[in-house]
């Protein structure tokens, strides 16, 4: 299978309660295999299909209250 690791800045996360919803979020995206959501550096590393767009990561966070930066 083919992958890809992007880093992303998140917006909006305050506490480990955020971190969890955002992780939970983007490993809900179909293509996604993991996501490492980090509170000190707002960020997430996500390992996923090259197809998955930034689009998709910006739609699942929003559903959470998350922007990406
Ligand atoms: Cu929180």
């Amino acid at each position: 299978m083919n992958e890809t690791t992007t880093r992303l800045s998140i917006k909006g996360m305050t506490c480990s309660h955020c971190v969890r919803a955002a992780k939970k979020a983007l490993e809900g995206i179909p293509g996604v295999q993991t996501a490492d959501v980090d509170l000190d550096s707002n960020s997430a590393t996500v390992v996923h299909d090259p197809a998955v767009t930034s689009k998709a990561f910006a739609a699942a966070l929003a559903e959470e209250g998350f922007t990406l930066a």
